[in-house]
C-alpha cells in the first residue's frame, strides 16, 4: 500500500475537532468559525505537501500538484468538508482525505504524472445551513448566481452572500468560479457508503454506476391568526392542520409511484408558535428521490394537488419552492472500468451500487468524466453521530483511486 493509515487517522481526528456540537455529533455548516478550522487545517496539510493552495470564488479549496504536462486536463479528486447537523465525521470529510492522501503519495515516491492533480474540499454540499445543497459542483458549473446567494439564507436570516463576504470572498464574483470542462480529464469522489450493503455483504468498496435524481421543495402554508379558545372550529383558517394532512400524505405518494421512491418531510416550523393561537404560517420541506425522473415528478405534483384540494375547501392558501432539482445521473463507464481494474490488480473486493444519497459528483457529472466509490458505513448509519468507517477500510477506497489517478495520469 502506497498510501499511510496513520495520516489518513490523523486527517479525520483533526477535522472532527472542527465542531459546533462536540458531543452532540459532528456540525460544521459553511463559512462558519468551524468551516474555517477544517480549511485552515486543509491548507497547511496542502502547503506541507508542496502544493498550490488556492479558493475559488465560491469558497471551494484546492490544492494543486501540477503535471509535467501543462496542457493536459488536470484529474481533480475530493468531496465536501461542510456537514448535516449533528451529523458524523466521515461524510465528506472521508473523500476530502482521499484527495490530501494522494497528494502526499504522489510527492512522497516522486510520481510525476503528466496531468495535474487536484484535491478538492468542497462547501455547502449538505445545504445545512443555506438549504438547497450541492453549492460548491453547483458554483463550478457555473449554476449559482449572485442573486441566488443574496436569496440564500441561514436561520438568523443571513445570506450565502453576506457569509461569502465576511469570510474574505466576493459574493458578486461567483461567476468566476465556473470551470472550463475542457481543463479537467476526471473528477473522482470517495464517500461513506452510508448504508447497509457493503458491510452486510463484507465488500470492500461500492462502485457507483447510477446516482439518484434528488428534488428539494420548501412548501409554505398560510392560515389565519386566531384565538384558540374563542374561535368556533368551522371558522377556522388553520395552517397547522392542513399543512398535517399534506405531510401524511407524503409517503402513500412515494409508495404509489414505487420503484423505490423515498421522500421525507425533515423540517417544519410553525407560526406564531403559541399553545394559544390556531396557526397561521406553517412551513416545511420535501425531499424526493427516485432513479426516475418522472416518480420524482410524480410525487411533486402529487403534494400540489394535495394543496389545491384544501386550499378549495380549508380557505388555506400556499406556495412551494424548489430548493435543489438534479436529474438522476449515470457516472462514466471509462472511470467505473479504471476503478475496477485498480481494484482487481490491488486485490479489493467490490461490488457495482446505484447511491440513494445525493453527492458533488452528480453535478461534476454533467461536466466531467465522473466516478465516485463507496467505502463501508458501520452498521449501515450516517448523519448522526453514530456514523462510522474503520480506517482500514477508508484506506483501501484510498487505494483504489490511488491506482486509478496514477494510472489515468501516467
Ligand atoms: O442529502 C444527501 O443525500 C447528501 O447527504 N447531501
Ligand atoms: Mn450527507
Ligand atoms: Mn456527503
Amino acid at each position: 500500500m502506497l498510501t499511510k493509515l496513520e495520516r489518513i487517522q490523523k486527517d479525520i481526528e483533526a477535522l472532527s475537532a472542527f465542531n459546533d456540537t462536540k458531543g452532540e455529533g459532528l456540525t460544521r455548516f459553511s463559512l462558519t468559525e468551524a468551516d474555517r478550522g477544517a480549511r485552515d487545517y486543509l491548507k497547511s496539510e496542502m502547503k506541507k505537501i508542496g502544493a498550490t493552495v488556492y479558493e475559488d470564488a465560491a469558497g471551494n479549496l484546492f490544492g494543486r500538484l501540477q503535471g509535467t504536462d501543462s496542457k493536459a486536463p488536470m484529474i481533480m479528486i475530493g468531496s465536501h468538508f461542510d456537514s448535516v447537523k449533528n451529523g458524523g465525521n466521515f461524510d465528506g470529510p472521508a473523500g476530502v482525505v482521499m484527495g490530501l492522501e494522494i497528494l502526499r503519495v504522489l510527492k512522497e515516491n516522486d510520481i510525476a504524472l503528466k496531468n495535474t492533480v487536484e484535491c478538492v474540499a468542497l462547501i455547502e454540499e449538505e445545504g445545512g445551513r443555506f438549504g438547497g445543497g450541492l453549492y460548491g459542483s453547483r458554483a463550478m458549473k457555473g449554476l449559482v448566481t449572485a442573486e441566488a446567494l443574496e436569496a440564500s439564507l441561514d436561520s438568523a436570516g443571513i445570506s450565502m452572500a453576506k457569509a461569502l463576504n465576511a469570510f474574505g470572498f466576493d459574493a458578486a464574483r461567483i461567476g468566476e468560479a465556473k470551470r472550463n470542462p475542457e481543463t479537467i480529464k476526471a473528477f473522482i469522489e470517495l464517500h461513506i457508503e452510508q448504508g447497509p450493503v457493503l458491510e452486510n455483504e463484507k465488500l470492500d468498496v461500492g462502485i457507483v454506476g447510477k446516482i439518484v435524481g434528488i428534488r428539494q421543495i420548501k412548501v409554505r402554508v398560510y392560515g389565519r391568526p386566531d384565538h384558540a379558545g374563542t374561535t368556533p372550529m368551522p371558522m377556522r383558517k388553520d395552517a397547522l392542520v392542513s399543512a398535517a394532512e399534506v405531510i401524511a400524505s407524503v409517503p402513500g405518494f412515494a409508495l404509489a409511484v414505487g420503484d423505490g421512491t423515498v421522500a421525507t418531510v425533515g423540517t417544519l416550523s410553525v407560526l406564531p408558535g403559541a399553545a394559544n393561537i390556531v396557526p397561521s404560517e406553517v412551513t416545511f420541506t420535501v425531499d424526493i428521490r427516485s432513479k426516475n425522473a418522472q416518480s420524482v415528478e410524480a410525487v411533486h405534483k402529487a403534494i400540489e394537488e394535495k394543496l389545491k384540494a384544501l386550499e378549495a375547501v380549508r380557505g388555506i392558501a400556499f406556495d412551494v419552492k424548489t430548493l435543489l432539482s438534479v436529474e438522476p445521473t449515470q457516472l462514466s463507464e471509462t472511470i467505473i472500468s479504471s476503478l475496477k481494474a485498480s481494484a482487481d490488480e490491488l486485490g479489493i473486493s467490490y461490488k457495482d451500487m446505484p447511491s440513494g444519497a445525493g453527492h458533488d459528483a452528480m453535478i461534476m457529472a454533467s461536466m466531467v468524466d465522473t466516478g465516485l466509490i463507496f467505502v463501508p458505513s458501520k452498521d449501515g448509519r450516517s448523519h448522526c453521530k453514530e456514523e462510522w468507517t474503520d480506517y482500514d477500510a477508508l484506506q483501501k477506497g484510498i487505494e483504489v483511486i490511488c491506482h486509478t489517478v496514477i494510472e489515468m495520469g501516467r
